[in-house]
């Protein structure tokens, strides 16, 4: 398969790279932190995202590597921008598939440190419908590795409420699909504001993706949510934009 061989090749070639999108604090016009979306530069078919192809390193095993040189590089590049002081948080997505690397938290541990702390992880919801226990477990650990751990794309349809409660979670990001406007608008806002809810009695964060417009960002604050990330403020930029980006909201 042209895909099989030529990510495997990618590692090597050093064709993958990161790019890097902000959450802003709407209260303070503050970065949060960035989240580090994995990008492959290929030489002939441009940049591709990883919707095509984390997929099949899944299906592969190729995610293992794929997702150890993801968090080597938040890792160093984290270690980088703090040494340029402008320390940044940095969340790394982890999926289902990478826990089956039984070295997968001496690896996070290791980079923790590299990355001064600095490092967060973001977790699927998707990846937290299997074994709950270990699921549980691996999140605990990470919270004493101080990340703070995300339940990325909330309100997908595998979790639950109850399932908030459950497990050790420190903020949840409301996936975009609830801000698309449509037919359905009016009942994904309901949906938002009982989340909203709920994550205030569980003393949970949330983070708001793929916020576009200001009439979203002003329905947002009115039901509570004070951390957004998305178009309208920035999209996924590469490390060496990032500081020009920084000093340009100063
Ligand atoms: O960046 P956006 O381009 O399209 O990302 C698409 C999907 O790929 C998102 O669900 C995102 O969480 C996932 N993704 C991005 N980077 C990584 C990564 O480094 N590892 C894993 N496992 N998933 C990633
Ligand atoms: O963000 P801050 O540290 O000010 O949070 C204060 C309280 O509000 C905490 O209990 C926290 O769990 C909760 N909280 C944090 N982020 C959000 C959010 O985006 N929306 C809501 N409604 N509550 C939040
Ligand atoms: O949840 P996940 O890790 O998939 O989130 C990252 C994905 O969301 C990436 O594909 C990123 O490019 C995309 N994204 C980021 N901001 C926005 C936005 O404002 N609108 C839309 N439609 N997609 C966004
Ligand atoms: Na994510
Ligand atoms: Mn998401």
């Amino acid at each position: 398969l042209w895909l099989d061989h030529h990510l495997r090749k990618a590692l090597e070639l050093q064709q993958l790279e990161l790019h890097y999108q902000p959450k802003l604090d709407l209260r303070t016009g503050h970065c949060l932190g960035v989240e580090a979306l994995l990008r492959w530069r290929h030489p002939k078919r441009g940049l591709i995202r990883p919707d095509l192809f984390i997929a099949r390193a899944e299906d592969n095993g190729q995610i293992a590597a794929i997702g150890r040189w993801v968090i080597v590089s938040a890792a160093s590049q984290a270690a980088q921008w703090r040494a340029q002081g402008l320390p940044t948080r940095i969340a790394v997505n982890i999926s289902a598939r990478q826990f089956q690397d039984a070295d997968l938290l001496r690896w996070l541990s290791e980079c923790q440190r590299a990355a001064h702390g600095l490092l967060d992880v973001e977790l699927t919801e998707s990846s937290v419908i299997g074994d709950q226990q270990r699921t549980a477990a691996f999140m605990q650990e990470c919270r004493q590795l101080g990340f703070k751990v995300y339940l990325d794309d909330f309100g997908t349809g595998f979790s639950s409420l109850a399932m908030l409660a459950r497990l050790p979670i420190d903020v949840i990001k409301l996936d975009r699909s609830f801000l698309k406007s449509g037919p359905e608008q009016e009942r994904s806002e309901a949906l938002m504001k009982s989340v909203v809810s709920v994550a205030k009695e569980l003393r949970l964060s949330i983070v708001a993706e793929g916020v576009e417009t200001i009439a979203q960002e002003a329905f947002l604050r009115d039901i509570g949510v004070h951390s957004a990330q998305g178009w309208l403020y920035a999209v996924a930029m590469p490390a060496a934009e990032y500081p020009g980006w920084m000093q340009a909201r100063q």
